[in-house]
């Protein structure tokens, strides 16, 4: 990925950030209708840790409600890309600038569509006292799914199942997009060759992270569907999800 050509722009300096060991990083691609409502929810449920958004010049004006968010809350953090570029690229560079630039010790990807519940936070950044890597999960037992028609919960399911099975990583949920981990073992990680985006690029993360022989502790959450805003779920998005899986599969049994 080309950094120098990529267009960021930060909102705080240096020196009002790094304080917290804690970093939420939230992509977010027209959520102007919940951005404001989730950081009142992490608050609510873990005081004032660090929230970093990826914003991608969204046309409904997320960017300027994180701004306004920012005016009467320092430790939310921006960073603006010029046009829409991908959910898989929002946290890399994200990532890069994290482990550059920060003391943060836990990271936490989450969407910005309340999907993932905020209440679950503690338990995920708790559990990373003994694992370095904790997955909010559907699938652990007690997980549920709320408001998902019978195609996205089969697509969901048999999608992990596939994924499980080529990939061999021992995770019931490989397309939860809720994660707390370490970022001694995110450091370790290889992201450089990284260039898949959506569902695959969450099940790369976690195949990285097995790599790097990391344990995986999956903690149930009741994933909630948006209620705000549209999807950006997209077949080009499924059929990289699908392909993903076969890479690695390839890559194992050429070993
Ligand atoms: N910055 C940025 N954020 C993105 C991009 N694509 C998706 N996102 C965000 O990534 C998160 C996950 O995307 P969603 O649209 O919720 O995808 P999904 O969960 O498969 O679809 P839903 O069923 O609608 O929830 C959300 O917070 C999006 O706003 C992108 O290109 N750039
Ligand atoms: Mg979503």
């Amino acid at each position: 990925m080309n950094y120098l050509a990529s267009r960021l722009r930060w909102r705080r300096g240096i020196n009002s950030r790094a304080e917290k060991k804690e970093m939420i990083i939230i992509p977010a691609y027209n959520e102007k209708e919940n951005v404001a409502i989730l950081v009142k929810k992490i608050r609510n449920t873990l005081g004032d840790i660090g929230i970093l958004f990826v914003e991608d010049n969204s046309p409904d004006g997320t960017g300027a409600e994180i701004k306004k968010i920012q005016s009467s809350d320092p430790n939310v953090y921006l960073l603006e890309r010029a046009a829409k570029s991908g959910f898989g690229s929002a946290y890399r560079q994200a990532f890069a600038w994290v482990m550059k630039n920060t003391a943060t010790q836990f990271v936490v990807t989450m969407d910005a569509d309340l999907s993932h519940p905020p209440e679950a936070l503690p338990e995920l950044i708790g559990r990373l006292a003994r694992y370095p890597v904790v997955i909010g999960s559907r699938y652990a037992p007690g997980g549920k799914i709320e408001n998902w028609g019978l195609f996205r919960q089969l697509l969901s399911r048999f999608g992990n199942i596939y994924a499980r099975l080529l990939t061999g990583i021992p995770v019931a949920d490989l397309t939860s997009g809720f994660l707390a981990f370490r970022i001694d073992w995110l450091k370790r990680l290889n992201l450089t060759s990284s260039k898949s985006e959506g569902y695959a690029f969450l099940i790369e993360l976690k195949y990285l992270f097995r790599q790097a022989a990391a344990q995986f502790y999956e903690y149930p959450i009741t994933f909630v569907e948006r209620r705000e805003g549209k999807s950006k779920f997209s077949l080009g998005i499924v059929a990289e999800g699908v392909i993903y899986p076969l890479k690695v599969l390839w890559r194992r049994l050429s070993r």
